[in-house]
């Protein structure tokens, strides 16, 4: 009975708010679920007539043109002005852009529905409604009764289904999913990609007990010596657990392969711990080392894929394992060729990271938002380093107090998300954000967050350089707090040839390792010219050779790069008519997928590199 009542407040709650991230669960891979992809009906709704009324106020729970409420007339006599129909199908996972012409530009709400029956549950058990992206405003109905709604277009979200709302058959399923621009939102309105809407990444009911454990981190010690760990074979680490409830009960964490096994108090519903661990095998990018970690709570085991290593800031060096690592990265957007939508599934992470395989990378940036989880598991499972990031991009609205916490808030469901992801080495609180005080304090604030939230990754941002012909300078007051000093330069493309570069030197203000998370020149593939000849695959190819020889006279601080971009990716900013075509073209490879020259340029550079730092 006690149960009851504290559900009940707790669905008010949920009524009457947004999504929090402490509710997120996650690690939804591996537990029980439904999956709920597939495909769905939708209405295009501009004027968003399924959720105002003529007078512009927000429909009633019951009205029945309200598009959350199920239309099907039950008398000749009835008035219906909406409903869903097989002739207006989409699928889900998927951006709208790209499954039909009548979407191609479209920006504003768009509502789907699906139904679903009831699935088979035990005593006790709870349902989930899962999602992992949509973008951007979401609102979520159930059986004509709301769930809640959330904000971000890159990061997941959760809500309970309420056992009393479920029925055994045909459960009715809305979602208004609206992708309109706002200058308060994260991103604002102005961005280099785009914005492509829609239930964008998988839905799925995940199915609990009573009692659960909702989030957790495991990770190596952040304070350990790691060489001293290595030399005696033994190793600590650390973490958190939380459940969905509060009560006092035992969490054991266990790793087979090893002989770990390690009983966890909670009290409250959290619990952090500590503990030794021997003969544990580090995860780098040779050997990309995952561990089954088992957490059980009462008679239910959730397993995780965990990879254990250090990273770590020393003097100017980024140390992995005890070891100066060289950066030899490349910079994507969540876009797959040939089909130019997002990628949302393993078959297109595989085929992404099998493109950074080739180039000889051992890095990605993943730009400029988090990324679908099939990234990051395959970055673990491939042992790609990765930097992730939140669309803090350009000019945010900075003054608004409003926005910081909605980029906080971004910032923390990425966080929470992949806190278990070994390959994420980096978290960037954004890129290329105008200097100002009302900037600076915002950006300052993002990179404490990320500090308090994650102690064992490094904080960046991608910052821009004070070019001056000569000697460039970075002293962003941003660099004083983040652990590294990363950089977006473009000489010889925005300015000047790539000549340019030549006679160039860089300084910083900063005693950090220094990155350039961004280079590049735009190309069209197959077109060919002398190198001076803007969008000949010669230009890029002499703008990256020019790029990889001002690398060597980089200061002694300089750790590496991610060069801008593994593919050619639409953007409406790109409207020359020949050339672009709504492409931004800065890709090594085509949106066809051929890699153009300037890919084999990058790759040899990288196939020298790696020798150079083997051992
Ligand atoms: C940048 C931005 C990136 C753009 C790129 C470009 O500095 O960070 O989002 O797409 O330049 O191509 O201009």
């Amino acid at each position: 009975m006690m149960f009851r009542k504290l559900f009940t407040v707790g669905l008010l709650l949920i009524a009457f708010s947004g999504f929090a991230q402490e509710d997120l669960i996650i690690n939804t891979q591996n537990r029980e679920q439904i999956s709920l992809n597939g495909t769905w009906h939708y209405i295009i709704d501009p004027y968003e007539t399924g959720f105002y009324n003529y007078r512009y106020k927000e429909k009633g729970e019951k009205d029945a043109e309200a598009y959350w409420n199920n239309p099907n007339p039950h008398q000749k006599t009835d008035r219906k002005e909406h409903g869903y129909s097989d002739k207006y199908s989409i699928e889900v996972p998927g951006d709208w852009n790209s499954q039909d012409d009548v979407f191609k530009y479209y920006e504003g709400t768009v509502w789907y529905q699906r139904e679903f029956d009831k699935p088979e549950l035990a005593k006790n058990e709870h349902v989930f409604l899962y999602f992992g992206a949509v973008n951007y405003e979401a609102h979520i109905y159930l059986n004509g009764k709301k769930l809640g709604m959330h904000k971000g277009g890159f990061t997941p979200f959760n809500f309970e289904m309420p056992s009393d709302l479920l029925q055994e058959k045909g459960n009715f399923l809305v979602v208004k999913v609206d992708n309109k621009r706002h200058k308060d939102e994260i991103p604002t309105l102005n961005t280099d990609w785009w914005n492509y809407g829609g239930i964008t990444r998988d839905v799925k009911l995940v199915i609990t007990q009573q009692n659960f454990i909702q989030q957790y981190a495991l990770q190596l010690d952040q304070d350990q010596d790691i060489e001293k760990s290595i030399k005696r074979k033994k190793f600590k680490l650390s973490g958190h657990i939380k459940l969905n409830v509060s009560s006092e009960e035992k969490v054991t964490i266990e790793i087979p392969e090893i002989g770990l096994k390690e009983k966890i108090d909670i009290s409250d519903s959290k619990a952090s711990f500590s503990f030794d661990a021997k003969k544990i095998e580090l995860w780098s990018p040779e050997n990309p080392k995952l561990y089954e970690v088992e957490f059980t709570l009462g008679e239910t085991t959730l397993t995780d894929q965990i990879g254990f290593r250090k990273v770590e800031v020393s003097g100017k060096e980024v140390l992995l394992n005890g070891k100066e690592i060289f950066m030899r990265g490349i910079s994507l957007h969540e876009e797959v060729a040939p089909e130019i939508r997002r990628a949302n599934s393993m078959d297109d992470a595989n085929k992404l990271f099998g493109w950074v395989k080739d180039l000889n990378a051992n890095m990605v940036r993943l730009a400029h938002y988090p990324h679908n989880e099939y990234m990051t598991r395959a970055a673990d499972e491939l042992g790609i380093l990765v930097w992730s990031e939140i669309p803090v991009y350009w000019t945010i609205d900075f003054e608004n107090k409003k926005v910081l916490g909605k980029a906080q808030k971004q910032l923390e469901e990425m966080i929470v998300r992949d806190q278990n992801k070994a390959s994420i080495i980096i978290w960037s609180v954004g890129n290329e954000t105008p200097l100002s005080d009302a900037r600076n304090d915002f950006m300052k604030q993002l990179v404490m967050d990320a500090k308090k939230m994650d102690s064992t990754r490094l904080i960046s941002a991608a910052l821009e350089v004070r070019y001056n012909r000569g000697t460039n300078f970075i002293d962003d007051p941003l660099g004083e707090y983040t652990d590294i000093v990363s950089v977006n330069e473009y000489l010889g493309w925005y300015g000047d040839l790539p000549g340019a570069k030549e006679n160039s030197k860089w300084e910083t203000k900063y005693n950090k390792p220094l990155f350039f998370s961004e280079t590049g020149a735009g190309a069209k593939s197959g077109f060919h010219a002398d190198k001076e000849t803007r969008w000949s695959e010669e230009f890029q190819e002499w703008y990256y050779e020019e790029t990889l020889k001002m690398m060597e006279q980089m200061p002694d601080n300089f750790m590496g790069l991610s060069p801008w971009i593994l593919v050619d990716f639409r953007s409406p900013k790109r409207n020359n008519p020949k050339y672009q075509e709504g492409w931004n073209r800065k890709g090594l490879i085509d949106n066809e997928g051929n890699k153009k020259k300037a890919f084999f340029t990058l790759k040899k550079y990288y196939e020298e590199k790696e020798k150079e730092y083997q051992d």
